[in-house]
Parts: structure tokens; C-alpha cells; sequence
């Protein structure tokens, strides 16, 4: 049966007779269909990667690529006068993280089922994720982001578990999301819900009560912390997370024959951030429950759990007020006294300790003290964190630390968003480095050669064209494909330094009206999301589309230079904007970027 055959078996009529949304749902259940065959026994570990965000994208192209039926899907499709890229606008992008941690760990899930290795990935299914932005008035707006139906790719089942908040039990309701690997096997992406959350509770914005959370809980990623009840909501969806998560992983370790003891032998857990930190209380308290003692339950979740750092700013490596625990999760407390007097026992250092003299509870210092292995996320930030913000950790327990470089799965940002550039690549090196991206490196055997490099200008041409017609289609705003494309596309941060880039180009615009005109003229081109409470990181967005508009309206200046700020910037705009890109701009204050990923992506 060939393709167009096993796709009208779904529409259940010929192709052409069919909308984008039908045939959209046809392709979902044929990908549900093929990646479930992939599913696999687990032997031997099984990680779990447990995280407050993943940035995993749209994902029917990227599962059709993985199935190896992305090209007969969409010649089918073209046979019948339909087109697979505007199907693809028909699937809202799931808004279940916003950086780069998110996107690394979506990264990684994909590189797991790609590696043949059961791994899983352990979060929360946010109704509305981050925010959808939008600009209005030269200002950020902030707007839910659905992104749920009822054929989105998280398949609710029947499994749940009670999780104690604030003396109250809820129900933690398991959704599985396949994560199909490129040719090897499907794992899985576990997010926890409520059945009882309002969405209708949300207005003005994203405004809504924080404090009735069994409304509330799963509604947005990083709700705003600037009031306690924002903070302490942050503390009830970290804790619904690892408490599921943890029932979830000892009830799948013990139905492979786990007897809890040997916990380390069927899992290994990677903690994503300071996040998840609970998961090793939380554990604790589960093995404590199954007559495990106190000292052998914290060798067993030490040797089973590892923690990674993704970052060395303060605001970032959380400190709870023990207040807050002890008013949302009591039953964790008495556990993490008792890790903080044995971690007493290893180290006199007060600034190691997990519980400080202000009554503020450290989730990194838990994390370093009872996982074993603490790694950063380049060799750089890496010997940052040995030589100075955790040098004292590094002195007590130096076999723990480790660098993990990250890294990108490349068939998104190569395959699936750059046909043209995947065609060329192809026609000269063979297709082996789909799977395996160190065979790129036969593309240096023709550095010099023009043939190759006009091809590749003019697929760069080409992709410059498609990006201003995407730029014109959504936000119509019209670019000059002559001019330099130059990008700077990532989260809003001082540290990112988007405000050092605005001054370069406030310099070109008075160069230009000195009449000192640049060779080639420029575009420069922004997207980046600023946190609702950063208001400075909001400023720097305003500064810059009022900087748009006054070039936009000044003729000396406007053929010469022009500021574009893609609206919403996700997953499916960098795919917009990673294959024609010219200049990526990557200006981050050095030592405060820890690695970077949209940098190996342009
Ligand atoms: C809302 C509080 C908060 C603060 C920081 C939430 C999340 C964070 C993360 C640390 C932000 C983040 O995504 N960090 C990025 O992680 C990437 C993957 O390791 C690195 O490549 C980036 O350098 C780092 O900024």
C-alpha cells in the first residue's frame, strides 16, 4: 500500500476532497500509529529526565522525518494538490517551555529514542505555556498560548496519583506524548495534570487568582514570581511534578522486578535545574514508605539521581523560604532538615549548607550534596562552577563534577527547516549524516570549490525569500532580501546584551544620516520574549520598536536600515529564521551565557 492508500484509509475519501484540518488529523494517527509499533522493552537502566520545561516544538514533520515518511507524505500530498508545510500551520506548537533549557531537553529526547536508549522525559502539561506575545503600542503583550485539542499529541490515560499540597490531596492525572527517535525506537514525554483546572479563571492578559490551585496549577510555565503567591505556586506545580514523577518511576521500576533497594540499577534521574530538586526528599519519603531507612534511602537516591546547572546567576538557583515548604509541602520538610544536619556532618562550611542561617532552603546545595554527579553545560561555564560560584562544593566532593557540552538534535534545524540546504548537502556527501551529523565534516572537502558554494548562495538566496514572504504573510512587514539578514533570536536577558545590539544600530542610524552609507544595507532582525515582571528586559523591547518605527519613517535612513521584532518567537518562528540567516548575532556578556544553543543552530 503506498502512501496516498494508507492516507485516504484515514481520510476515508480521496485526498483532494479533504481540508488541511482533516488531513492533518489523518497524518497524526498514522504517525500515532507507526511510532507505537517502535515502542521498545526496557532492559537495564531506564533514565528519566525530569524538567519544568520542554520546548519540543511541532511535531508532525519532525515524527514524519523520524518515520522516514516526511518525502512520500508530502509527494503524496503535492499529487493531490495539497501542501504538507501549510498542513503543518493546521498543529499548534505545544507551549511547554521557553529557553534553552527547555529546548535542550527536548533535544536530548529526541537524541534518546534517536540512540536506540529508554529514556523519558517527566514534566507538567501547561495549558497556556509561557505567554503568547504579541506587540501593541510598541509594548510586549501578554496573552495565553493554547495550544490543547482534543487531538493534541498528549493522550490522557487512566493513570494517576495522589500528591499531598498544603495538607490537601490532588489528583495527578498521567499524559504520555510519543517521542519518536530517527529510525531507532519511541519513548515516551510523561506531563501531569489536574482534571480540575479552569482555564476560564485567566483574564485581562494572563492575569488570574494564584491562589486557588486546583484551578490554577498546570495553567502557565514560570507563573509570575513577584508577589509570595506567585512564588508559592511555583513551589506547588515543582513539588506536583516530582511527586507524580517519582510514583511514576518507582511503580514502572518495580513492575521490571525493581525491589526498590536496587532502585539505581533500573533508574537514573536527571534532574534539569534546580527545579525538580524535590524529586530527592520526595524519594526519600516514598522509600521511607516501603521500609526503607532514612541513611540507605539517601545512598539509594544518590547513586540514582544526578543534577545539571545551566546557569550561575543568583536569580536563578532558587532559595525557598522554609515558610513556604513548610506551609505547602510539611510532609518534605522533616526530610530536608535531616539532609542539611547530615550534610552538616561532611562540611563545616555554612555557605554549603542546604538550610542558611535566614531559614532559606538551597535546592542546588541539596542537589550537589545528595546526587551524584553535578554537571555544567560547556567546558567553559563548567570550570566557572568549579573555580568560583560552587568552588566549595567542587573542594568537598571534586569526583561529582563533570561537563556535558550540549547539544542540538540537528535533523530539526537541518532536515525538517532546510530542505534546500538538506538537498545540496545530499547531492554531495551522500545522506549518512541524517543520522550521524560528524559526516558533515566531508563538506570540507569543498571550501573552495565555487560550483558548491554558489549552491549553497543560492539556496541562503532562497531562504531569505521564503522568510520575507513568512515576515509579510504574518506580520506584514516587508524586508529587503538584498540586505544583510542579521539575527539575534533568544530570551530577553540583560546578559543576552539585545540592548548592546540596539546601540550598534542607534550608531548606524547616525552614521547614515552623517551620509557615511554601509556597502550593503542591513536588516536586523529580533525575537525574544521578556518575562512579565523583568521590566527592564520589557523596556529594552519597547526601546526597540520605537527605534523600528523611527527609522521606518526617516527615507535617508530606511533604504539603508531597517529593525524587524518577529512576534511570539517559538520553535516554529526560529525555523523561519535559522536557514536565512546571514549574521547570527551572538553577543551574550561572556562567563554569563553558559552555553548557548540557538548558536549551533544558526
Ligand atoms: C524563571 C526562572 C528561571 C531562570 C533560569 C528559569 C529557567 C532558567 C534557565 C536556567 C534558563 C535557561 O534556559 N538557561 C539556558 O540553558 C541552556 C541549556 O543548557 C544554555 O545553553 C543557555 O546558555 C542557558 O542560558
Amino acid at each position: 500500500m503506498n502512501f496516498t492508500e494508507m492516507l485516504q484509509s484515514y481520510t476515508g475519501k480521496p485526498l483532494a476532497d479533504c481540508t488541511n484540518q482533516e488531513l492533518y488529523l489523518a497524518l497524526l494517527e498514522i504517525v500515532r500509529h507507526k511510532s507505537a509499533d517502535k515502542v521498545q522493552p526496557v532492559t537495564g537502566r531506564k533514565l528519566y529526565y525530569i524538567s519544568a520545561e520542554f520546548l519540543i516544538g511541532k511535531l508532525l514533520s519532525n515524527n514524519l522525518i523520524n518515520l522516514g515518511l516526511y518525502d512520500d507524505a508530502r509527494a503524496a500530498l503535492a499529487a493531490a494538490g495539497k501542501s504538507l508545510s501549510e498542513i503543518e500551520e493546521v498543529e499548534p506548537e505545544p507551549s511547554l517551555g521557553n529557553g534553552g533549557l527547555g529546548r535542550l531537553a527536548a533535544c536530548f529526547l529526541d537524541s534518546l529514542a534517536t540512540l536506540g536508549l529508554p529514556g523519558d522525559g517527566v514534566g507538567l502539561r501547561y495549558h497556556f505555556g509561557l505567554f503568547r506575545q504579541s506587540f501593541e503600542n510598541g509594548l510586549q503583550n501578554e496573552k495565553p498560548d493554547p495550544w490543547l485539542t482534543a487531538h493534541s499529541w498528549a493522550e490522557k490515560t487512566d493513570i494517576t496519583y495522589p500528591v499531598q499540597l498544603a495538607g490537601k490531596e490532588y489528583t495527578a492525572r498521567l499524559y504520555k506524548l510519543a517521542v519518536t527517535g530517527y529510525g531507532a525506537r519511541t519513548n515516551t514525554l510523561n506531563l501531569f495534570d489536574l482534571d480540575s483546572i479552569d482555564e476560564s479563571i485567566v483574564h485581562d492578559g494572563i492575569a488570574f487568582d494564584k491562589t486557588d490551585i486546583d484551578k490554577n496549577l498546570t495553567l502557565f510555565l514560570y507563573p509570575d514570581d513577584s508577589d509570595e503567591a506567585g512564588r508559592r505556586l511555583r513551589v506547588y506545580q515543582q513539588y506536583l511534578m516530582v511527586s507524580a514523577g517519582a510514583q511514576l518511576i518507582l511503580a514502572e521500576c518495580a513492575a521490571r522486578g525493581c525491589d526498590y533497594h536496587d532502585l539505581a540499577d533500573y533508574a537514573a534521574i536527571q534532574i534539569n535545574d534546580t527545579h525538580p530538586s524535590m524529586v530527592i526528599p520526595e524519594l526519600i519519603r516514598l522509600l521511607g514508605e516501603k521500609g526503607i531507612e532514612f541513611e540507605e534511602a539517601v545512598e539509594i537516591v544518590t547513586k540514582t539521581c544526578a543534577y545539571t546547572n545551566h546557569t550561575i546567576l543568583a536569580e536563578a538557583l532558587e532559595k525557598w523560604p522554609r515558610a513556604y515548604l513548610d506551609a505547602v509541602v510539611p510532609q518534605l520538610m522533616p526530610i530536608i532538615e535531616k539532609l542539611d544536619e547530615l550534610a552538616r556532618t561532611r562540611t563545616e562550611d555554612e555557605s554549603l549548607a542546604i538550610i542558611d542561617k535566614d531559614d532559606r532552603v538551597h535546592m542546588a546545595h541539596m542537589d550537589i550534596h545528595f546526587t551524584h554527579s553535578t554537571n555544567g553545560v560547556a567546558a567553559l561555564h563548567t570550570e566557572i562552577l568549579k573555580n568560583s560560584e560552587l568552588h566549595g562544593f567542587y573542594e568537598l566532593y571534586p569526583e561529582k563534577f563533570n561537563n556535558k557540552t550540549n547539544g542540538i538534535t540537528f535533523r530539526r534545524w537541518l532536515l525538517e527547516c532546510d530542505p534546500r540546504l538538506t538537498q545540496v548537502l545530499e547531492k554531495h556527501i551522500g545522506s549518512g549524516f541524517r543520522k550521524d551529523a560528524a559526516e558533515l565534516e566531508k563538506l570540507l572537502a569543498f571550501a573552495g570549490n565555487e560550483v558548491v558554494l554558489n549552491e549553497l548562495t543560492a539556496v541562503k538566496t532562497a531562504n531569505k525569500q521564503e522568510l520575507a514572504d513568512w515576515l509579510l504573510r504574518t506580520q506584514n512587514v516587508t524586508v529587503n532580501t538584498k540586505a544583510v539578514f542579521d539575527i539575534q533570536s533568544k530570551r530577553l536577558h540583560e546578559y543576552k546584551r539585545q540592548q548592546l545590539n540596539l546601540l550598534y544600530l542607534i550608531h548606524q542610524y547616525y552614521e547614515i544620516k552623517a551620509g557615511h552609507l554601509p556597502a550593503v544595507p542591513l536588516v536586523s532582525i529580533f525575537g525574544a520574549k521578556a518575562a512579565p515582571a523583568y521590566i527592564i528586559a520589557k523596556d529594552i523591547i519597547h526601546a526597540l520598536l520605537t527605534f523600528s518605527k523611527v527609522i521606518a519613517q526617516d527615507p535617508e535612513v530606511s533604504p539603508w536600515l531597517q529593525v524587524v521584532f518577529v512576534e511570539n518567537y517559538n520553535v516554529t518562528a526560529a525555523e523561519k529564521l535559522i536557514p536565512a540567516c546571514d549574521l547570527s548575532e551572538q553577543i551574550s556578556l561572556a562567563s554569563k551565557e553558559a552555553s548557548g544553543t540557538g548558536n549551533m543552530k544558526f
